[in-house]
């Protein structure tokens, strides 16, 4: 029996459900029979069976009335929904929480800036079909974990001249031909100097410039105003290597694959632009094996589960502020930014969590409603990473917990509130438009093609603070290897360079402007000497800010300095 893996990753995975195990499908193009850590481990990580209230076990029927009186009684209420599954179905019980007049979140803690500064170039955030990383001949993976985060597309980029642009040595970076270790934050002037490079030698695409783009005079401007020897100082390597680079880019058919990483910051979305201003000046988004793939965007037109309703930016939520806190598939005590205010709001409002596991947020709640999970209820989901598209149906029956859409139908019947279609007909609505590729759906080639016009070159940015002012380590958050964000395994530790002075198992206190937490430290050759690293899902958002970029509510968890201070 066919599924597909639930989680927030590239991947997507098409799972073979046989005997209570879990394997990944030989069969579908991208996962080539093989699942990771989490899917492989998934069972050992026992879901909720029960419902809670007040610490105290209860029945799923007494929880569902003790959620309908406290709703009632409430009128501030927060509907918080996180991304610990990506299945289209997590968001019907937006219908329910909107009729009901309840506060929703806009923004997000992932990709949002990013997507926003594509669209001001070219308008959509395309996915980049995988037959395009196939026919290419450089592969340039910029701010992007493939081991950890995306490991199923390695066999794609074997025989490439590979270039990792990652202030991090990762192990990608080590198997790579080139890896420019460059400062964090230091992207856009990255971007903005190989355009220069390869402008100085007239190497842009005059006819893509001229008949697709605009503003291009301005761009012009733009990049010149780069001070060669004073940027690339900034950026931290040398002034060849990044002409180098260049160089392969005017030589060779180019995919640039960018990850999250480069866009924690304030100016996230300028990123993305200046990247794929880059990338237009040489035409990439009309080349055979050419393109710019970073986490597209899967929404869809006509989403059955698009309401209006008032919103709070998503990182900013002080949970302090509602009477009701509905806190869906998500561990914000641990994940949303600044951990100990995040923790004060929970502790005071009456927090109700629909979830999977007894996680830290779970742990902070008055009611808890067990979830199913992806085996035991209908889904679909899309890939952020390639074209294939998956159906869920549910394989399992689990009579202690509920699915989203039971739970929204549930609260819609105990309100009185109308218009909630079959859950087939959801699932349907998602599908209309894909095309059957043999077994499976994928995108329509409509969909994934790169023409946009006219691509809107980037000309200026808004003015940020200056970096070299101030002080403390760069600090670097990206994605554990066996875990999710918050889910499976955890690594605790805080990495420090070798220069640091710090030695393994000491405790330090990291400090920002922000907050401060106790970690244990492990030294890590593969850092450079301005950062130190902690992975998502350790309590490094103590310290990280309260604040979002500036163009889409996104959280910015590397706009910040931290200084470290023995114990
Ligand atoms: N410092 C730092 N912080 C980060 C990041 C970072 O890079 N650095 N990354 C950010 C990013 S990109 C993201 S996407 C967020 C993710 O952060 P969250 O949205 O909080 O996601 P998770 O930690 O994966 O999931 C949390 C919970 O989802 C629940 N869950 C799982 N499956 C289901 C289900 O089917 N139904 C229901 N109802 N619940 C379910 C489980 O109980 C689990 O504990 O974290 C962000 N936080
Ligand atoms: N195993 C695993 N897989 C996951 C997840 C997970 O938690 N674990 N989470 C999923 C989710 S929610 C998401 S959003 C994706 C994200 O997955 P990725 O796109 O891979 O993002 P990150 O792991 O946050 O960071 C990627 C790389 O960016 C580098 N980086 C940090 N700062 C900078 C910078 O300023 N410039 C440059 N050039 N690079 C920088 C980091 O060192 C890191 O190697 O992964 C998904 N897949
Ligand atoms: S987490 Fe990612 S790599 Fe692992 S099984 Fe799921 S989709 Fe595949
Ligand atoms: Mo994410």
């Amino acid at each position: 029996m066919k599924t597909a893996c639930p989680l927030d990753c590239y991947d997507a995975c098409s799972v073979v459900y046989e005997e209570g195990k879990l394997k990944g499908d030989k069969n579908h193009p991208f996962t080539q029979g093989h699942l990771c850590y989490k899917l492989n481990h998934y069972f050992d990580y026992p879901q909720l069976d029960k419902a809670y209230f007040e610490g105290e076990e209860v029945s799923l029927e007494k929880a569902l009335d003790i959620l309908e009186e406290r709703l009632k009684a409430s009128e501030e209420i927060l509907h918080f929904r996180g991304s610990g599954n990506v299945g289209k179905m997590q968001a019907v019980t937006d219908l329910f929480f909107s009729q009901l007049g309840a506060t929703l979140t806009t923004g997000s803690l992932c990709d949002l800036a990013g997507q926003i500064g594509i669209k001001k170039g070219r308008g959509k955030n395309l996915i980049l079909p995988l037959e395009e990383i196939k026919k290419s001949e450089l592969v340039i993976v910029w701010g992007r974990n493939i081991g950890y985060t995306n490991h199923h597309l390695l066999p794609f980029l074997e025989g490439k001249i590979l270039v990792v642009i990652d202030p991090i040595k990762t192990n990608l970076a080590k198997n790579a031909s080139f890896h420019l270790q460059i400062a964090p934050r230091s992207d856009l002037e990255l971007a903005s100097m190989l355009a220069r490079f390869i402008y100085m030698q007239n190497r842009e695409d005059e006819q893509f410039i001229e008949e697709k783009t605009r503003y291009f005079e301005f761009y012009e401007d733009f990049i010149k105003s780069f001070r060669m020897v004073p940027t690339s100082q900034k950026i931290g390597v040398d002034i060849l290597d990044i002409a180098t680079l260049a160089e392969l880019m005017m030589e060779h058919k180019t995919v640039i694959l960018v990850g999250n990483g480069v866009q924690k910051y304030s100016h996230g979305a300028e990123v993305l632009w200046a990247i794929d201003s880059l990338a237009a000046m040489l035409g990439l988004f009309e080349k055979e094996g050419c393109g710019v793939s970073f986490l597209g965007d899967t929404s869809i037109e006509n989403d059955p589960f698009k309401v209006e309703a008032k919103r709070v930016p998503k990182p900013l939520v002080n949970f302090g502020d509602y009477d009701l806190c509905f806190i869906q598939a998500s561990n914000p005590a641990i994940t949303l930014p600044n951990s100990k205010r995040v923790i004060e709001g929970l502790k005071k409002s009456f927090t109700v969590v629909f979830g999977l596991y007894n996680d830290e947020t779970a742990q902070l709640a008055n009611l808890i409603i067990p979830a199913k999970n992806f085996l035991q209820k209908e889904d679909i989901r899309f890939s952020y990473g390639h074209e294939f598209v998956e159906l869920m149906p549910k394989l399992k029956d689990n009579p202690n917990a509920l699915s989203e859409y039971e739970l929204t139908k549930e609260l819609m019947e105990r309100f009185g509130f109308k218009g909630l279609k079959e859950e087939k007909e959801y699932i349907s609505s998602f599908t209309k438009g894909l095309v059957k590729k043999g077994d499976y759906y994928t995108l329509p080639i409509e969909k994934y093609n790169f023409k946009q016009e006219p691509f809107t070159f980037i000309e200026e940015i808004e003015e940020t603070e200056e970096e070299e002012e101030k002080k403390g380590y760069f600090l670097i958050t990206p994605k554990p290897k066996n875990g999710i964000n918050s889910q499976f395994k955890r690594d605790p530790f805080l990495y420090v360079p070798v220069s640091s002075g710090f030695k393994n198992k000491d405790k330090v206190v990291v400090k920002s402007e922000w907050g401060e937490i106790e970690m244990e430290v492990r030294v890590l050759a593969e850092l450079r000497d301005d950062c130190v690293l902690a992975y998502s899902g350790s309590l490094i958002n103590f310290v990280t800010p309260l604040e979002v970029d500036s163009f889409a509510n996104n959280a910015i968890f590397q706009e910040v300095r931290v200084t470290l201070t023995k114990e």
